[in-house]
């Protein structure tokens, strides 16, 4: 046998163990979903065993810190400046005092499982909502200037709710609440200063274990909803109700490829790189049975039916769409249920998601898709992230640089009405030489005039504008994320896009 197939050989053998190793699961236990019988069997890692795997990554994010909380916590959110979780009974608000510490702790008589922030009460100050399916309740905190949180009101669900979001569904400009149910998905509005109500019910089979995630999924400037189903044994996973300001103009459905498992937490964001909302679902079990199906938006507006699926490391759960480089491209992110694991996918120039890198995190048994939260924890810019695990409480990954930032000035207040081609609007800067606008959802970008750390731009508006305003400032290859946006209103403009300038 010559060397060169001796050498081969080796690799191959090599090869062959190594990805055997990865595929056999050191028996821990069972994941919960297999354990309630609604998935086949999976096995999350042995607690006391660190799995093989790669732990490679490009240093995005700082190594995982923990918030000493006596109770385990079952959920966050963050939203500049509120940053918010969940402990046991406590409604906890969170703060940045050279690491996470906890500035509010509220008592509740069930625990609060689902977590949204958003302008609910059009103060312009970020108010947060809370789920509790024990006690069947939606709570309503309103924040104040000096950022507490004031109990407005609790409101009785009938039924026990899961899966909390916070967006302007009705294009009132004013947050709506969007939650499922066990038959239904509901959506609570406060139409003309009235107190918040259940103002629209889709149906929606489900067995629990549901997710939700709010978008615009046909580019026509209005929010959607999609709906999943995250139990196994079933041909239909997702729901997509298109909304045209809160009311329902179709539903869709679109199977999930679960490797035989289930599906497990889906996301909408734009993460090909044309502007364009796309869906994310993670699904699956051990690897290689493991992965994130991408339902792309194609420039039809509908989603596709047949997902691209992208390799992830055993049981990818909760998921999050950020660009947490800031590099101008949206990545995914998953956290691996029992692996020790937050997964990362960069999204590139290209409209391709690399392979993903690995960051090393505590031992935790489930991350139910509310446990996963992106967003600026200690104030620099750089995008953080917030974990809740379900054995030691709040974890917290930092990004390892800053980030640049800019404001929109006041003359383009939330909803602004445009009654003229001519469109100009102005803000400031913050860590940040240049400035980017786009008209067209961020599939294209123009550059805005700088002057030291204040900004300006003006254009006279094509036929038809996305009615949604985006800026973000950039400091060399570093790129604002989220971008800083405010949505629009035509005096005239028709119901489908495009939207017509008369
Ligand atoms: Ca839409
Ligand atoms: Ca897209
Ligand atoms: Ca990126
Ligand atoms: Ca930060």
């Amino acid at each position: 046998m010559k060397p060169i197939k001796i050498m081969t050989l080796l690799t191959l053998i090599i090869v062959t163990v190594a990805s055997t190793t990865a595929q056999q699961p050191a028996r821990g236990p069972l994941h919960p979903k297999s354990a309630a019988g609604v998935m086949p069997a999976a096995y999350l890692a042995h607690p006391n065993q660190r799995p093989a795997r790669p732990s490679s990554n490009s240093g995005i994010l700082q190594p995982v810190a923990s918030l000493g909380l006596g109770d385990a916590a079952s959920a966050a959110a963050i939203d500049q400046p509120l940053a918010s979780a969940s402990a046991g009974n406590h409604l906890l608000r969170l703060g940045w005092n050279n690491g996470l510490t906890i500035v509010q702790t509220t008592t509740l008589t069930s625990q609060p499982s689902s977590l949204a922030i958003g302008q609910i009460n059009n103060d312009r100050l970020a108010d947060l909502a809370a789920l509790q399916p024990a006690t069947k309740q939606l709570g309503l905190w309103r924040g104040t200037l000096s950022q507490t949180l004031q109990l407005t009101q609790h409101y009785t669900i009938s039924t026990e709710p899961e899966a909390l979001h916070a967006a302007d569904l009705t294009s009132d400009c004013r947050d709506d609440l969007a939650f499922a149910t066990p038959g239904t998905i509901q959506i609570w509005s406060q139409p003309n200063n009235n107190p918040m109500q259940a103002s629209l019910s889709l149906p929606f089979a489900n067995r629990s274990m549901s997710d939700l995630a709010l978008g615009d999924l046909n580019y026509d400037g209005q929010l959607d909803l999609a709906a999943l189903r995250g139990t196994g044994g079933i041909t239909q996973h997702l729901d997509l109700f298109s909304l045209y300001r809160g009311s329902l103009l179709a539903t869709d459905y679109r199977p999930v490829d679960d490797q035989g498992f289930a599906a497990h937490a889906v996301a909408i964001g734009d993460v090909t790189n044309d502007g364009r909302a796309d869906l994310v679902v993670s699904a699956g079990g051990n690897i290689p049975n493991a992965a994130i199906n991408i339902f792309a938006q194609q420039s039809d507006g509908r989603i596709t039916t047949t997902p691209q699926l992208l390799p992830a490391w055993h049981l990818p759960e909760a998921l999050a769409i950020a660009d947490i480089n800031h590099d101008g491209f949206n990545d995914i992110l998953a956290l691996n249920s029992g692996w020790l694991a937050l997964t990362i996918y960069r999204g590139r120039v290209d409209g391709t998601l690399a392979a993903y890198e690995t960051y090393d995190l505590p031992y935790s048994t489930s991350y139910r898709p509310e446990t996963l939260a992106v967003g600026d924890l200690n104030r620099d810019g750089g995008l953080d992230v917030l974990i809740a695990d379900d054995l030691r409480g709040l974890t917290y990954l930092i990004n390892s640089s800053a980030a640049p930032s800019a404001t929109i000035d006041d003359q383009i207040v939330p909803c602004s009405t445009i009654t003229t081609p001519h469109f100009s609007m102005s803000g400031t800067l913050t860590n940040a030489t240049a400035l980017d606008v786009s008209l067209d959802a961020g599939a294209t970008w123009q550059v805005a005039n700088v002057t030291g750390t204040t900004w300006s731009y003006e254009t006279e508006l094509p036929a038809w504008v996305y009615p949604l305003v985006m800026v973000r400032a950039r400091q060399g290859d570093r790129v604002q994320a989220p971008a800083t946006m405010r949505r629009l209103r035509f005096q005239h403009h028709r119901i489908a896009a495009p939207l017509v300038m008369q």
